[in-house]
Parts: C-alpha cells; sequence; structure tokens
C-alpha cells in the first residue's frame, strides 16, 4: 500500500505518474521533527538494513554514512563523497519494521543514515516542501517483501524506458575521437579482431565549437554517410549533447533560445552566463514545457543525418564559472597580500580557483519557472529545484524523440537524474576512475538504480580517469556484459583502452562473444523487467531468506530472473570465495563456449583465471544462449534469438521478442 503525506508547499518534480491518496492521518513511522524546512527521525535497530538510494557511493546498505542528493559533476568519486550525478530519494528501511520511503522534492536532501549517531536515520529536505510516500508491504505477494515495496514504488513512477535492442550491443567510446577516420579506424580494427561492436560514441570533440546540434565539418565532412556506411557493419553512432549553450551571435540554437524566452535568468531580468565547454554559455529553462518542446526537437537536425542515439552530459548542469564568480575571484587576487602567505593566508589563495566551479553560489544566482500541481506558475531559484534539471533534459529528449518517432525507440542516456527521468531515458554513472575500489563500486551501485526504474545503466567500463590496466578491463568487462549498457569510454589523455590495445586479445573477445549470446535473453529479461516493475539486479536478500550472512553480500548480485553474478574485483586475483544460496549450475565460459558444472548450496572458492568468466544458474531455472560462431564478425550477428542452447536443470520461460525497435511491447 502506499500513502501521501505532504508537508510545506511542494513542487512540482514529474517523477509520480500514478498518484496515491493524501493522508489523513499522521505519518506513522518515527518523529517528524519539524514540517517546514522538513526534517524526519527514525531510530534504527541494531539490525536494520536501509537499502537504495539509487545512484550514490558507499555499499548496498548504506547504514553508517551520510548522503546527499544534489545532482553534482564529482570526477573525483572517492569513498568520501557524499553526492555524485543522481538524486533518488528512495530508500527501503528493512528489519524491524519494513517499509519503503520516497522524499519527492526537487531541492537539496540530506541522508545521515546512522553517520553522526549509529542508530539515528535524519533525513532533511532544504526549505522547499516535500511529498513524502510510505510504501507498506502488501500481503499475500508471492514477492520478498523487499521487491513487493520496489514493485509498487516503480508503478507509481511509471514504466521504465525500453531502449532499442542494438542498444543492449558493446558501446566504443573515447573522449578524443577526433574526426570521421578515428571512428571508421576503431569499426575497422574491431572487425579484424572479430569483436562485436554495435555502437561508437562521440565526445564534444564532434561538434563546431562546442555548439549544441552542430557538426563540425572539418572533421566529419559527411555525417550522413559516415553514418550509413556504419549501418551497414551494424555500428550506430551515438553523439554527446551538453546542457550549455554557446553565446553567439548568428548560433540559431542561441538566437532563437534568446528571442523566445528559453533561457534560465537571473533576478534582473538578465539571462544567466556560465562558462562551460563553449565559454560563455546559456542554459535552457528545462521546467517549462515549451523550452522542453523546442529543445527537444533539435536533436532532429541529427536524426535527420541518420542518428539513432545520444547521450545527454554536464546537466548537473555543471559550470566551470560564472562572470560574477570570476570577478569575485580576481578581485580576491587583487586583494591578497601575497608578501608573506601563512598556512591560513596560503590555502585559501591556493584553493580560490577551485571554488570556482559548481559553486553553490552560482546555482542561487538564476531561476527556473515551475508550473506546479494546480496549475500555477512560480520562478524558483535555481538551487530550491537542482535535482530535476537534468531529468527534464532527458525528458525534453525523450518526449520530443517519441514525438518524431512514434514508431521506433532510439537509445537516449544521460549523467544527471531524478526519478522520473527513468522513463525517458538510462544513465551512465559518470566520471568513475580505472580503479579497483571503482569496480567494486559499480557492482554495489547497480541495485539501487534498479529499484528506482533505472534499468538501463552501466558504468565506463575499464574506468573513465586515469590509466587502466589489461586486467581491470578484463574484469570490469566480466561484469560489464551483464548490465544493459555496456560500453568502454575513457577521458582524453588516459592509456587508450580500446579492446584491441592490449595483449591476448581473444581473452576480450570470448567476454564479448558471451554478451553477444546472452542478448536475447537479456532483451527479453529488460522488457518484462520493465513491463511488470522489476529489478534486473537484485542483492541476494531480495530473493532468499536467510541468516546474517546472507543479508550482509555484497560483492554477488542476483541477475535477471534465472541468474547470479559474482565478479572478480580485486587485482591479482585467480579465484574468489561465492557463497551459494541454493544448489546452482556453474557456467565457465572459456574459448566461446560454455561449460557447466553442478555445484551444492554453501560456500565455494571458484577459480576465476584471466581468460575465463564464470557465473551461475538457479536451480530449476534455465536461460537460452544464442550460439556463437568464433568466426562471426559483427556485421554478420544478428541479435536475436536462433540456434539457442539451453543451459541448466530446468526450463526457460518463453522469450520475448520483437523487431527490437517498436514502441508498442505486447509482453506479459
Ligand atoms: O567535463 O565530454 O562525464 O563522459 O567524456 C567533462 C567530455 C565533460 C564528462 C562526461 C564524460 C565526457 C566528458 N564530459
Amino acid at each position: 500500500m502506499i500513502e501521501k503525506y505532504c508537508f510545506g508547499q511542494p513542487v512540482w518534480t514529474g517523477a509520480v505518474v500514478e498518484d496515491a491518496e493524501l493522508s489523513k492521518g499522521r505519518f506513522p513511522f518515527g518523529t517528524i521533527k519539524s514540517e517546514w524546512p522538513f526534517e524526519w527521525n527514525y531510530t534504527l535497530d541494531s539490525q536494520d538494513i536501509v537499502y537504495g538510494l539509487g545512484e550514490s557511493m558507499g555499499g548496498i546498505n548504506k547504514r553508517g554514512r551520510k548522503l546527499v542528493s544534489w545532482c553534482s559533476d564529482e570526477s573525483h568519486q572517492d569513498e568520501t563523497k557524499e553526492s555524485i550525478y543522481g538524486a533518488h530519494n528512495f530508500l527501503i528501511i528493512f528489519g524491524k519494521e519494513t517499509f519503503g520511503l520516497f522524499f519527492d522534492t526537487p531541492s537539496r536532501v540530506e541522508f545521515d543514515i546512522g553517520f553522526t549517531l549509529a542508530n539515528q536515520l535524519t533525513v532533511k529536505t532544504s526549505d522547499t516542501g516535500v511529498k513524502l510516500y510510505l510504501i507498506t508491504p502488501e500481503k499475500n505477494s508471492s514477492d520478498s517483501i523487499q521487491v513487493n515495496i520496489v514493485s509498487q514504488f516503480r508503478k507509481m513512477i511509471g514504466q521504465s524506458y525500453i531502449p532499442p535492442m542494438w542498444a543492449l550491443g558493446f558501446q566504443q567510446s573515447r573522449w578524443g575521437y577526433n574526426c570521421e577516420e578515428d571512428i571508421r579506424n576503431v569499426v575497422k580494427i574491431y572487425k579484424e579482431n572479430k569483436i562485436p561492436v554495435s555502437a561508437v560514441c562521440m565526445d564534444i570533440d564532434y561538434m563546431t565549437e562546442y555548439e549544441d546540434f552542430t557538426v563540425d565539418g572539418k572533421k566529419f565532412p559527411n555525417l550522413e554517410k559516415l553514418s550509413s556506411d556504419m549501418k551497414k557493419e551494424g555500428v550506430h553512432l551515438v553523439p554527446i549533447i551538453d546542457a550549455g549553450v554557446k553565446v553567439k551571435e548568428g548560433y540559431s540554437v542561441y538566437e532563437e533560445g534568446c528571442a523566445k524566452d528559453y533561457f534560465c535568468k537571473k533576478a534582473d531580468g538578465k539571462n544567466y552566463v556560465a562558462g562551460v565547454w563553449p565559454g560563455r554559455s546559456h542554459f535552457p529553462d528545462f521546467f517549462k514545457k515549451e523550452v522542453r518542446q523546442w529543445f527537444g526537437q533539435k536533436y532532429k537536425s541529427l536524426t535527420d543525418a541518420g542518428i539513432d542515439g545520444f547521450w545527454n552530459d554536464m546537466n548537473e548542469p555543471a559550470m566551470f564559472y560564472s562572470e560574477e564568480g570570476l570577478e569575485k575571484i580576481h578581485q580576491q587576487l587583487k586583494d591578497t597580500d601575497v608578501s608573506n602567505l601563512d598556512i591560513n593566508s596560503f590555502f585559501k589563495f591556493a584553493y580560490l580557483g577551485p571554488t570556482l566551479q559548481n559553486s553553490m553560489e552560482d546555482y542561487q544566482r538564476f531561476y527556473n519557472v515551475v508550473t506546479n500541481d494546480d496549475g500555477s506558475t512560480k520562478a524558483y531559484r535555481h538551487d530550491k529545484v537542482h535535482n530535476c534539471y537534468g531529468a527534464l533534459m532527458t525528458r525534453a529528449a525523450g518526449e520530443e524523440l517519441e514525438n518524431l518517432f512514434p514508431d521506433e525507440r532510439k537509445l537516449l542516456y544521460s549523467r544527471a537524474s531524478y526519478i522520473g527521468a527513468h522513463r525517458y531515458g538510462g544513465i551512465w554513472t559518470g566520471d568513475c576512475c580505472s580503479w579497483w575500489s571503482h569496480l567494486e563500486q559499480q557492482i554495489k551501485m547497480l541495485p539501487g538504480l534498479n529499484m528506482c526504474g533505472f534499468l538501463y545503466s552501466g558504468s565506463d567500463t575499464g574506468g573513465f580517469g586515469d590509466n587502466t590496466s589489461r586486467e581491470l578491463l578484463l574484469r570490469w568487462t566480466e561484469l560489464s556484459i551483464f548490465t544493459p549498457l555496456f560500453r568502454n569510454h575513457s577521458a582524453l589523455g588516459t592509456r587508450e583502452q580500446e579492446y584491441y590495445r592490449f595483449e591476448n586479445i581473444s581473452d576480450f573477445k570470448n567476454l564479448l562473444d558471451l554478451r553477444y549470446a546472452l542478448i536475447p535473453y537479456l532483451y527479453s529479461e529488460f522488457v518484462k523487467a520493465a513491463v511488470n516493475n522489476k529489478m534486473l539486479f537484485r542483492p541476494l536478500s531480495f530473493d532468499f531468506e536467510g541468516d546474517r550472512m546472507l543479508l550482509e553480500i555484497e560483492d554477488q548480485l542476483m541477475v535477471c530472473s534465472d541468474l547470479m553474478i559474482a565478479p572478480v574485483y580485486k587485482q591479482n586475483a585467480s579465484g574468489r570465495y561465492v557463497y551459494l544460496p541454493e544448489d546452482m549450475t556453474q557456467v565457465i565460459w572459456k574459448n566461446s563456449k560454455a561449460e557447466t558444472l553442478s555445484m551444492s548450496k554453501g560456500l565455494h572458492y571458484i577459480q576465476a583465471p584471466q581468460g575465463q568468466v564464470s557465473f551461475f544458474i538457479r536451480k530449476n531455472h534455465a536461460i537460452p544462449l544464442k550460439t556463437i560462431s568464433p568466426d562471426d564478425t559483427f556485421s554478420a550477428l544478428n541479435l536475436k534469438g536462433e540456434n539457442l542452447q539451453i543451459l541448466g536443470d530446468g526450463k526457460c520461460s518463453p522469450l520475448y521478442q520483437d523487431d527490437g525497435l517498436t514502441r508498442k511491447i505486447i509482453c506479459s
């Protein structure tokens, strides 16, 4: 059952599609310390587990942390970070009392989950109102309590985005593919190595001076031809779109946006200016419906050239500096007496530069115009509604791509997000680094993302920042072959990490072959999970009741309806401990073929040399694998399920199949 409680004057977010009844009673759990600004306290039992919060740092159990929902351009995702790109205010308290909570507000929310005091959970929002949804488990559900709470929540926030089937193929990306030749080369070398690839992403380098919806004709003289040549190879091009619009006379997006008053404004009525990639930029006010329509229609300039996938970036929105901020720092620099800097004055001076980026002062300099549920329109200072900005950019693109192509799904994923955006696109988890700890972090983030509806998600395989190693890339790929969004992406200036840059490429081919063999199954499972509000990635405790040990396993996941994975995330490991919650079939995949082994419930040490990967099939379950001929080049591979090999000791559930593009889904 879901009940709604309102505190203060809530602001529209667009998260909920099937609203719940407003409860007349008092909120039954914990203490509402203050209604406005909102603060709620709850005393945790010593054994309680706190799940959720979507894209956020930390373990699957969020207890012991302070996390803050504040969409942040955070390229240093170290353990101490409280905020990254998403704001996903949904959590489940599981234990003595079990219930789910969704704090629906576009402003900053602080979750102190036993950080300040070990048994105190405190949730504070800033001074906008909040709608608080309480989700209690339904009786008679055949699912576990946790799965039941998630399904009720997901039904309320609406069906998750379903990408075209090709988007389950492998995507190669790098910030720095600078011209048409670079892209053709990537595809050519993959093909020579018989490694399948379904998409190549185009980062900011393809645009003219980083202007959205332009293509630099010197580097990409004929995008239409390039895109159609690539499609013949089975490869889709996926260009990036940034949130900021360059201020430049003669640039049509800028001129139209100014003429129609579509950009965010300051209190004095002037368009707000901040520096991003293109230099001085304006920011479309995506809170306005007409702005979403306008910006979303702009994607047509690229779909006209045969493009059918996009990624939206910098939409927290990220800002390098504002003019006011620059001015202030100039003054501070001038005012600093540098003749004898001591400990205090030196550090103040040295850190002046970094304070320019993504600063709270800047987020307080401009306004967004929001139409609330009662139809009234009001300008809110941006920091009060910050967390929905990126989500509404995704919505703009998602809605208009649907208007432009009512019969055909397009690929779309975004960096910043709020719950609600999961209906329009997927997300990638942003600028992680080529660190082993970040591989581990990605495993732990997946269930939270799925709880909040983001089924089409995944990480920059191999790590985005810093230099990857062959071993890290290989282990990361062993995880990513199970995530719907599977993309190898890296930052400008780091070690190149296309698979063919490394020795023993056959180890990578082995994994890619498994991914393509799994696609008919993954696609079917994806569609069913979206339609039925289920998760693709679950902690073991969502499927199995058990003792404390089972509840504490955070480095194994249940995947789809039939599988369990236990990724290797430690350097120099040749195996790892795996706990089987029931008898299972171990699948050992090597030389692009499957071997199976019956395993009994309990703890096992599993061999995991580089060059083979294991996963597990539940007792009395089975999955279909498409038979892969290792000589198939990717252009010959089709993603549909023919020549299926059945693995496992049960019966496969029927595969959902369609043309992989139609928007009409007929699936139960
Ligand atoms: O300030 O477009 O997260 O994937 O390669 C960096 C360049 C901007 C951040 C994205 C990353 C992308 C990069 N972008």
